[in-house]
């Protein structure tokens, strides 16, 4: 195992045995993203069926002016889970004055390399850039101006990665650190016809199915674990109940896969959740933010109402 990962045990290893001997099996959806994960998420966001990103590049296109404008100048921008180029960039040519943009990302090397060419696109803004994990705790760096307020950008719908309960958690972390007067600019997907959802999880081409087995073939490789990748079939269902699209790994077989002197033992037909993604509608969000603290001031939908990009306010 030891030269799987340079010599280094990753340090997710606990978590993952953790969720695998938990009695509804889990792994952590954000395992996905190494480096061929991110490479494939980035293929999902081109899919015809994939709507997520096309509809929420489209609305950041066509309403940064006002985004700006609600935002106001001299802001100090942060951005959560900083991947998202094409989006922060149709806000950073409208902000006025801002103070400095800090984009934080889980990846290293993606951050990076992000970091390089914006710095070239807009010299003129202080850009900091922070390696961390944003469901733990971070320092974000003082820029050398004095912000007006600070405001957080949190794109993608990321947010619905996380349980009600846990996405207001997470919300009242944001409040506490943009603080009276900060803002959260946050993209929510909506609840919408099963179908649509289920085509967007379940793509002809199978690259949603390549993205969530990535997963195994990630801990085979870094933990040095044995899963039968062509005994796991990818599957995402909506619950309606739920309102989320729920993503698991099924055990086609009864079968056992070993992790670091861990086994672990699959009945024919037992799953391992990978993913939720929550889908709301403006009200039930309103609601979660609400818990937080924040107040929705605006909310920018497209025509069909598949997605929103919302400003809240923290009174
Ligand atoms: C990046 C979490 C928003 O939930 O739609 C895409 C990830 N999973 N296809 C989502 C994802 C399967 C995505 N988020």
């Amino acid at each position: 195992m030891t030269d799987t990962n340079n010599g280094r045990i990753p340090d997710y290893l606990d978590e993952v045995i953790a969720g695998l001997s938990a009695p509804e099996k889990t792994l952590p959806c954000k395992l996905f993203y190494d480096e061929r994960g991110s490479g494939l998420f980035d293929r999902i966001c081109e899919l015809d069926e994939y709507y997520v990103t096309r509809v929420e590049n489209a609305l950041m296109a066509e309403h940064a002016v006002e985004m700006a404008d609600v935002i106001g100048p001299g802001c100090l921008l942060i951005e959560y889970g900083a991947g998202s180029s094409t989006k922060i960039r149709a806000l950073l040519d409208h902000l006025r004055q801002p103070a400095a943009f800090v984009p934080v990302d889980i990846s290293g090397e993606h951050l990076v390399r992000s970091t390089d060419a914006l710095k070239r696109s807009y010299p003129g803004v202080e850009i900091n850039p922070v390696v961390a994990d944003f469901t733990a705790p971070f320092k974000v760096p003082a820029p050398s101006i004095k912000p007006s307020r600070s405001v957080v950008y949190f794109p993608g719908s990321t947010i619905g990665n996380f349980t009600p309960e846990a996405a207001a958690e997470l919300l009242r972390g944001i409040a506490e650190r943009v603080g009276p007067g900060g803002g959260l600019l946050i993209g929510v997907d909506l609840v919408k016809s099963p179908d649509v959802l289920h085509a967007a999880y379940n793509d002809r081409e199978g690259v949603t199915a390549a993205f969530n087995l990535n997963l195994l073939v990630r801990l085979n490789r870094e933990l040095g674990a044995n899963f039968n990748l062509s005994c796991f079939t990818h599957r995402a269902t909506y619950n309606e109940k739920k309102a989320r699209v729920e993503m698991r790994l099924h055990s086609d077989r009864r079968q056992s896969a070993e992790i670091a002197g861990h086994r672990f033992d699959f009945e024919a037909g037992e799953s391992i959740l990978t993913e939720y993604s929550h889908k709301y509608t403006v009200e039930s969000f309103g609601k979660i933010a609400g818990v937080a603290g924040f107040s929705t001031r605006r909310v920018w939908t497209d025509g069909d109402d598949l997605f929103s990009v919302q400003y809240l306010e923290l009174d």
